[in-house]
Parts: structure tokens; sequence; C-alpha cells
């Protein structure tokens, strides 16, 4: 549609700075709207949805199954879905069946590529909301005081396939698509700050390296195998990162009790231009928790959906995972660098005590996806959307990353127009000159998807930053030659693991240890586990000999002895107290169990926000009557794995499945406990009632109460085992 507009206007519009020349003053338009054109329908948000994924005002029409009759998809009504056209109830099918070739046609393209990497993911809906102090750093609308913005975050494994378990060992993924009135901005981090490589162009290397042997297409979803720990013991700046891998962070209890890390430095710029440098952090509200490796390998097989399920059916359960978002403020210098640390390294963190965390805003994930192929498969992430007061450094990282994640979706979701999916689509107005290509939805009006134009009114206009334009920082460029090197400030790899190492209490120190031992036990090659334990000298000798002990070789010797370092207490998940919603109970019961007993202790339960679950011989109810409690599961289908603590009522019996329960939730540091005579089942099982963690109480009701305070610091970590 051609707009005109008035003289003024026009002139108005030629003399604003920045704008490209104006068109011959004889032709009456283009003409300036004087009001923002609304959305077009095709440009429509993604659906609003309510706390439980239901979308709202979205009407039954815009949905795509509709009706009570099955049809084509042309919308013709079928009588029959289960038997192909024949020529004869027993003789050969028709070709002239177009229902039959139309449904097997559909089925056998209903696959996608997955992902290159993070093809694993769960993601939920949710609602971003700013605290307003970040609007001294920026302007970017969504951080303004108290504005909330819809979000969708992505959960994922990097190594393993889509159908891969959950709780491998491996970086996770934590992407979050805000959809802000400005724009979208995705912020597409991981649960470890710090990355394998420091350069963009070694990606396809370390995941080349870290992915199935190219021969067998073995190991799935792990990094314990020959050619990781090759790459990574010739690459030492991969050491940091690989030692977070090795720590309890490579294997989170939930995605609700991970960290999230933008990685990478961003610029923030505040409305008088000044800018700053900023590390992104996501804190869990739940707290840093973790798995301990037995019991993430037990899970792999007994539930290799366990971090997916927890996330879905925590948000069904109305127990919201929360994060707060926090930036580490770092003064925007000519060096870009802090304390001493390279900014643009992505191999390297600030630590927190250094840098404090600043928090400002909530993240609150209030809806499961409706459907998994149209949201969490299809949604598309870009660290290159971004919204007016935030913008990239020149870290080499980032940098490639701006290229990478268009390219992939062109393969991955068939085409340029990706951004048209229901997920993909921004909330704000789109208004682009990207026109046609594969799967092309949008029925585009007007005749001149170029600038300058006549034909369409001039539109669209370009948008100084007065306007909301996005403008790039005038950054000024190093004076240099064109190099292929990294600088000199890149090459230091070990002091930061070393300051890891020395962050961690005992016992995560002790677990580190026996990852390493573990890994490197299934490498084949000695000349790797040998060049990873030089690595491992250089870092730290203690951590480098106990390793070394576990695989039985002798300990190298660092090239020059380890130097000392500050240790930051942050890094460590142990210590401080957590709300307890949403962790699971077990309530070992059955036999001479009374049932009115079970009840109080799954009612002390559920009021302190935690979720019982009943575990007996067979399932049904216990007891009759007013005082039947039902059973949510039987001991031939469940493990101790599913549950954060176990208690055992009065009057259970002991039995292998009992014994191997509690033997394992005690193995694993889980808080237990037992009310009447039950105490004698856990020491049936092994496992002393004097010990850490072990809670003995005549009511149900006090029992789950010290349960709690246990729970509330995840996990019994002085329980020697
Ligand atoms: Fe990446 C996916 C995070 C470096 C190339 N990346 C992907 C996802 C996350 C990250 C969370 C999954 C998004 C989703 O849920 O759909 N990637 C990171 C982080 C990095 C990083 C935190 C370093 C700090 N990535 C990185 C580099 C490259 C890529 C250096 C390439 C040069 N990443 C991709 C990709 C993926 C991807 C191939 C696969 C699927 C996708 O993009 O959409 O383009």
């Amino acid at each position: 549609m051609i707009q005109k507009k008035s003289a003024k206007a026009q002139s108005a519009a030629a003399s604003a700075p920045g704008r490209p020349s104006p068109v011959p003053p004889s032709i009456d338009e283009p003409t300036e709207p004087t009001e923002p054109l609304p959305p077009k329908d095709d440009q429509r948000g993604p659906d609003p949805v309510s706390a439980t994924g239901v979308p709202l005002d979205v009407p039954q029409s815009a949905r795509s199954q509709s009706g009570a009759y099955l049809t084509t998809s042309q919308g013709t009504r079928l009588p029959d879905t289960d038997h192909s056209l024949k020529a004869g109830d027993r003789g050969p099918i028709l070709l002239r069946d177009h229902h039959l070739r139309e449904k097997i046609t559909h089925f056998d393209h209903e696959r996608i590529p997955e992902r290159v990497v993070h093809a694993r993911g769960a993601a939920a809906h949710g609602v971003f909301r700013s605290y307003g102090s970040a609007s001294s750093l920026t302007f970017a609308g969504f951080l303004a005081e108290d504005v909330e913005t819809p979000v969708f975050v992505r959960f994922s494994t990097v190594l393993g396939s889509r159908g891969s378990a959950d709780t491998v060992r491996d970086t996770r993924g934590f992407a979050v698509k805000f959809y802000t009135a400005e724009g979208t901005f995705d912020l597409v981090g991981n649960n470890i700050p710090v990355f394998f490589i420091q350069d963009a162009i070694k990606f396809p290397d370390v995941v080349h390296a870290a992915k199935p042997h190219p021969d067998r297409e073995i190991p799935q979803a792990q990094s314990a195998h020959d050619t990781f720990w090759d790459f990574v013991s010739l690459h030492t700046e991969a050491q940091h990162h690989t030692m977070w891998n090795m720590s309890d962070r490579g294997i989170p209890r939930s995605y609700r009790t991970m960290e999230g890390f933008g990685i990478h430095t961003f610029r923030l710029i505040a409305a008088d231009g000044s800018t700053t440098l900023v590390k992104w952090h996501w804190k869990p509200v739940a707290g840093v928790h973790s798995l301990v490796w037995e019991e993430a390998q037990l899970i792999s097989g007994m539930d290799p959906d366990f971090h997916r399920r927890d996330l879905a059916d925590a948000i069904e359960a109305g127990a919201y995972p929360q994060w707060e978002l926090g930036v580490q403020v770092l003064e925007d210098t000519a060096d870009q660098t802090y304390a001493g640390i390279d900014l643009l390294d992505p191999t390297k963190i600030v630590p927190e005590e250094l840098a404090p965390v600043q928090p400002i805003g909530l993240l609150t994930l209030t809806g499961n996806p409706i459907n998994y192929f149209a949201e969490t498969e299809q949604v598309a992430f870009h660290p290159g959307n971004l919204v007016p007061g935030i913008d990239v450094t020149d870290d080499p990282l980032l940098a490639g990353r701006l290229f990478s994640y268009i390219d992939t979706q062109i393969t991955r979701l068939g085409g340029p127009n990706f951004g048209q999916l229901p997920i993909n689509r921004p909330q704000a107005p789109v208004n682009d000159m990207l026109r046609d290509g594969m799967h092309q939805t949008a029925v585009h009006g007007g005749v001149a998807p170029y600038r300058p134009n006549s034909l369409d009114g001039g539109c669209p206009f370009t948008a100084d930053a007065a306007s909301g334009g996005y403008v790039e920082v005038a950054q000024p460029l190093p004076a240099s030659q064109k190099v292929r090197a990294a600088p000199a400030s890149f090459a230091d790899h070990f002091s930061q693991p070393r300051i890891f190492y020395r962050s961690l209490t005992e016992v995560e120190q002790q677990h580190l240890i026996e990852a390493y031992s573990f890994e490197l036990s299934k490498c084949y090659e000695e000349t790797i586990r040998l060049r990873q334990l030089q690595a491992l000298a250089e870092i730290d000798t203690e951590l480098c000999a106990a390793v070394a002990a576990g695989l039985g070789v002798e300990a190298p010797s660092a090239s020059e002895p380890p130097g000392e370092v500050e240790p930051s207490p942050a890094l460590s998940q142990v210590g401080g107290e957590w709300p307890v919603a949403g962790r699971q109970l077990g309530i070992l019961a059955g036999g001479d169990s009374n049932p009115a007993e079970v009840a109080a202790a799954v009612a002390a339960a559920a009021e302190a926000d935690l979720t019982p679950l009943v575990i007996a011989d067979v399932g049904g109810v216990l007891g009759s009557g007013d005082s039947a409690v039902p059973v949510s599961r039987t001991l031939l289908a469940t493990r101790s794995i599913e549950f954060d603590a176990i208690v055992v009522a009065g009057g259970r019996r002991p039995s292998p499945a009992t014994d191997l329960m509690i033997s394992e939730a005690f193995r694993h540091a889980k808080a237990l406990g037992a009310w009447g005579d039950a105490d004698a089942l856990i020491e049936h099982a092994g496992c002393p009632t004097d010990a850490p963690g072990v809670v003995l109480a005549g009511r149900p009701a006090d029992l789950i109460a010290e349960i709690t305070t246990l729970l509330s610091r995840h996990r019994v970590w002085d329980r020697v085992v």
C-alpha cells in the first residue's frame, strides 16, 4: 500500500541524520508513516501461554487440529484409516488410494536433522521480570524497572543424539529467548562459564573429537574416550572447561539446579552513550546441586528422561523453576582486561569475589510446551539476536558463533524462513525485506521489497537510535596487521583450572579425581592418558598424583612448579541452604506399616513443599477406608535414584529390594530416616544409624521436619562412605 505524507513530514525525514539521500522532490512520494504500522497477521508473536502451557486467547480454529471428524490434509472427511484400498479384501493394493499415499508420504518425512550439537533438549515457557537495576548500564527496554518479557528456555546436553540419556557427564546448554518489545534477544549460554576453545575456527575440531568415534559410532553422549582426551590433552586451552566437566557440574541434579553463564563478555550501552562490559550469570533459586556419579550412571538406564521429566513435572506441579539473572559489571577499558584477566578470552572467568554478580531480574518457568517438535525442536537460537542497548565484543569465539547459528538452521529447518515458525516469531512487529524461499508462509503485500523506493511509499523506513534503531557502538579498532594468531594474553591455560580445583571442598575434589580416573581409564591409548596427566601436573601436583594413583601409573612432574592462586569459594556447590520445593521424598512402607502414620508423613512432606511418593511391594492403596493411602511406586518399578531422600515407615519388613534402596541412598549421601521400629531396616541394609544424615524419630511429622532441613543443604556432604 502506498502511503502519502505531507511535504513537511517529507522534509523532516530528509533532514534526519543518518538517512540516505531523499528521493527527488518532484515525486510526491514516499511518505513517512505517522503511526507505526500494525504487525501483519503472519508476524504474530508466539501464542501467550497459561501457567500450564495452555495457549490463551487462541481461537480453536487457529489450532492445527480441530473438529470431530478425521480428514485428509485438505479437510475432506475420511470413512476409514485402518485399511488400504484393495482390489478385493485379499487382492493387491491400488495406487489410486490417495489417503494411503498421503499418510505414508507424510510419515516418511516426519524427521528433520537433529542439531549438530545440543541435539537432546527440553524446554519451557516463562516470563522474565526485570528489577530495573541494570537500567543505569543499558537502555535495553526489557531491562528497565518491572518490565515483564515472555521467554522460551531450552536446556540441553551437548554431545548426545536426540534419544540419548539426560544424566551423562557433559556440559548443559542454557538458551533463553526473550521476546522483547524491541525485538528478540537470545542469551545462548551453558551451565559452565568457560569454553573449550578460544577461537570459533576450532569448533569443528573439538566437536569431532568429542562426538562418538567415526568408525563404530561409540561411545554415545560422553567424553570418556580416546579422541576426546587426545584433543584436550594436546589443545590445553580446553583444560579449564574439561575440569568443570569432570567436577560435579558435569552431572547436574536437575535443570532447575544449574547455574547458567553467557560466557563471553558483552557490552552494555547506557542512555548517555557510556558503555560497560558484562558477564551474564543465571543463579538458580533452588541452589546449584548435582548428582553423584554412580547415581547419574544408574539413572541413565533407569530413567533416561530424568531431567526432562523433572522440569515438566515441576512446572505441572506449580513448583515453578526460577533463576535470577545477574551481571558482573566490568569497566570498558581500552585493553578490555579486568584484574589482569583478558575479557575477550572465553576460557577465563572473573572470580565473583573480584566482581560480584549483581542481580538484575528474575526468570520463572511457568508453562510446558504443548508440542515438543513445534516448539522445543524447532526453536532456533542465535547469539546475534540482540536488542538496542546490548552489543557483542571482539571475543573470537563469539564472532564465529554469530555466523554459525543462522547457517545451521538452514539445513536443520529446511530453508531461510525458520524465523516465521511460531516459536521463533518475534513479538515485536517485523517489517523486513526478506522474501520468498523454501517454506515461505507470509503473504507479503506491496511491490517494492527494496530501498530506496517510491512505489511502496518509501517503506520500510530506517530507524536511527532515537527511533529505536539498533546502532552498533562505535568501537576503536586496534592498529594491527591481519594475522592468524592468538594474543599472548590467551596463553595461560593452567592457572584458572588451578583456581577451580583449589576452590572446591574436599568431597568435591574427590569426585573430580574419581571422574578423571574413570574417564582416562576408558582410553585405550597409554600415550593419551600420560599426556593428560602431564596437563594435570601443570595444574596441581596433588590432583595429578591422585589421578595417576587411580590409574596405577607414575605421576609426571610439571614443567615448572604450579604457582599460588587465590581460591574463589563461590565456585564450590557445597554450603548454604536452599528452598526444597519439588524435591522428591520416598516413603518406604508396606507390611505392618500403619496407614495413618504413612498418611501423616505424606501430609507433613506436602506441607513442607516436598513431593512425597509412597513406595510399597504392590500398587493400589495401603489400608482401607478413610485412612487409605495411595501407593505411588512399587519396589519393582523404582529405585533410590528417583528420590532426594528416603524415610522408612515403622512396621516395614526388610527385603533385598529395601536393602538395595537404602544402601544406595546412603552411598549417594542422601538424607535417610526411619520412624517406629524401622531403624532395623536401615541397619539390615548395612548402614549405621548413627551416621551423619540418618534421622530416627518417634513421630512421622518430626522426622519429616528434620529431613527437610537436611534436604535444604542438598546432600549429606559430611557422610563418609
Ligand atoms: Fe553453540 C547450538 C551454546 C559455541 C555452533 N550452542 C548451541 C546451543 C547452545 C549453545 C546452548 C543449543 C541451542 C538450542 O537449544 O537450540 N555454543 C554455546 C556456547 C558456546 C558455543 C555457550 C561458547 C561459549 N557454538 C559455539 C561455536 C559454534 C557453535 C564456537 C560454531 C562456530 N551451536 C552451534 C551450532 C548450534 C549450536 C552448530 C547447533 C544447533 C544450533 O546451533 O541451533 O550452530
